[in-house]
């Protein structure tokens, strides 16, 4: 323990993620303050600290830079410093070029590099040592993500008494992929020094309790497995969600309302909106959405006159390779379509490379009569649950692809397979012109469960459940 954390500022509940929940801003006086930072993380996991308290333990997002530990809205902040180098091999290189595309049906192809292994063991081990400066004894931790696979087994060498749970936010591959990892072993490892370890689907924690049993020798009950110390690390599906009130209420708000009808007018009111909100990812999708609609607008299917797509996407992981590529390719896309198209006002495409406030998305899940989400792989994806609890009336309509982690919840939703472009572009239209009554069945569906499967469902069952799981016998 650090000579600086006297043993009663320590915190009985503690995240560790790769980012702290929060940005820092510069005001005109030059003082330095923090905002909470948008993100599908931070936006699932800010009411359960703000709930629970404690530490959070993260990146603040600026190389070679230490910055001191401060509270935060209730709760006390751990900033983690990192070196450039480390930013580039353990994040970009590791996390973001190894790790996201492999465990994303290697969509993108996977980069291995063992310098950027050395980098990841090395952060990792940073995080778990300042998680185990800041835990009171006893007390729960909860590791986020793929970034930080490592620190339940080395917090646990630190630390014995302690709670861990661990989360993948992103899909855990099948086997197949999961093999090509040359560190294989020790990511199997890193993760079974968690208490519970948790997935977004049933799938994953599959997956990963089939690599335990056929590349572990470690004995597998159901989804238990038994650990050398007589203690067990219990994998389960956790399928995460949105504060659903919280939208519910701010897209009810007279300024989302007003904005909602200012964004109607401008738009010159077309029959049917369709809407896609996504960071700009490999994984999302966006390649085959745009050219469904590309070709459903030139073959006349659906009237640029009458029907308006508009996409948001966030600029996210700007310095990686594959990234900018994408953006290219879709400004390439987008520009293509509606160069295509002879209405001097609105062009068929609306698209945005730019980050909105939570109110501007709510202002645009209210005029959205489609949502379109249609990742080629993801491990949830919020924004079909933000959509259905924003857009209030039944007559909406949500086009989801079967391999986002939320299709095996949203049953009722217009599913599709992105890769079948054809079948894309038939289920666009269906969901767009459907028959108010069959629109009205599925979305009260999809609000009964958005509005009953909640945020603070998903945190409760996961540390209820962490907190019943027997520790090791002494
Ligand atoms: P993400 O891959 O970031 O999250 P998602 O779940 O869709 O994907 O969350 C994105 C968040 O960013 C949403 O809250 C959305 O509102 C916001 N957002 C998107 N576009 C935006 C824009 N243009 N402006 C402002 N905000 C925008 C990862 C996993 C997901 C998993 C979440 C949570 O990849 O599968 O659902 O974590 O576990």
């Amino acid at each position: 323990m650090p000579a600086e954390t006297s043993p009663d500022t320590r915190a009985t509940f503690v995240v560790v993620a790769n980012r702290l929940p929060v940005d820092r801003a510069v005001d005109d006086d030059g003082n330095t303050t923090w905002r909470t930072s948008p993100g599908g993380l931070v936006t699932a996991l800010e009411p359960v600290m703000r709930k629970h308290g404690g530490a959070w333990v993260g990146w603040h997002g600026a190389p070679d830079e230490v910055v001191e530990e401060f509270d935060h809205d209730g709760y006390h902040i751990v900033p983690v410093p990192l070196s450039k180098a480390e930013v580039e091999e353990y994040y970009e290189g590791f996390s973001n070029a190894t790790l996201w595309p492999l465990y994303h049906d290697s969509v993108a192809f996977p980069e291995f590099h063992r310098e950027w292994w050395d980098a990841y063991q090395q952060v990792n081990r940073r995080f778990a040592q300042l998680a185990a400066d800041v835990a009171a004894e006893g007390a729960t931790v909860w590791v986020q993500d793929y970034q930080l696979q490592l620190v339940p087994e080395m917090l646990r060498d630190l630390r014995p008494d302690l709670k861990i749970g661990f989360f993948l936010h992103i899909p855990f591959p099948p086997v197949e992929l999961f093999l090509q990892l040359p560190w294989r072993r020790q990511i199997l490892e890193g993760l079974l020094g968690a208490d519970l370890v948790g997935f977004q689907t049933v799938g994953g924690a599959r997956n990963f309790l089939q690599l335990v049993k056929t590349h572990t020798p470690l004995p597998v009950t159901k989804d238990s497995v038994e650990m050398p110390d007589g203690r067990h690390s219990i994998a389960r599906a956790f399928p995460i969600s949105i504060d659903t009130q919280g939208y519910r209420d701010l897209a009810n708000t007279p300024e989302v309302i007003a904005h909602a009808e200012q964004l109607l007018d401008d738009l010159g009111h077309p029959e049917v909106i369709y809407l896609g909100v996504d960071r700009l990812d490999y994984t999302k999708g966006l390649r085959q959405k745009f050219r469904a609609f590309g070709e459903l607008f030139e073959s006349g299917e659906l009237d640029p006159t009458k029907v308006a797509f508009i996409q948001v996407a966030t600029p996210s992981r700007e310095r990686v390779d594959e990234y900018r590529k994408l953006r290219d390719d879709i400004d390439l896309l987008v520009g293509r379509i509606n160069s295509h198209t002879a209405d001097l006002v609105r062009a068929p495409i609306v698209y945005r490379h730019a980050s909105y406030s939570r109110a501007t998305l709510a202002a645009m899940y209210r005029i959205a009569d489609v949502m379109v989400v249609t990742p080629l792989r993801d491990g949830m994806n919020l924004v079909a649950k933000e959509y259905i609890a924003c857009h209030a009336d039944d007559d909406g309509a949500l086009v989801l692809s079967e391999f986002a982690g939320a299709a095996r919840e949203l049953k009722q939703a217009y599913m599709v397979n992105p890769y079948d472009l054809n079948g894309l572009k038939q289920t666009l239209v269906k969901a767009g012109f459907d028959s108010p009554a069959e629109k009205r069945r599925r979305m009260k569906a999809l609000r009964r469960q958005v509005g009953t499967h909640t945020i603070d469902r998903w945190a409760d069952s996961f540390l209820t459940t962490l907190a019943q799981v027997p520790g090791p016998v002494h």
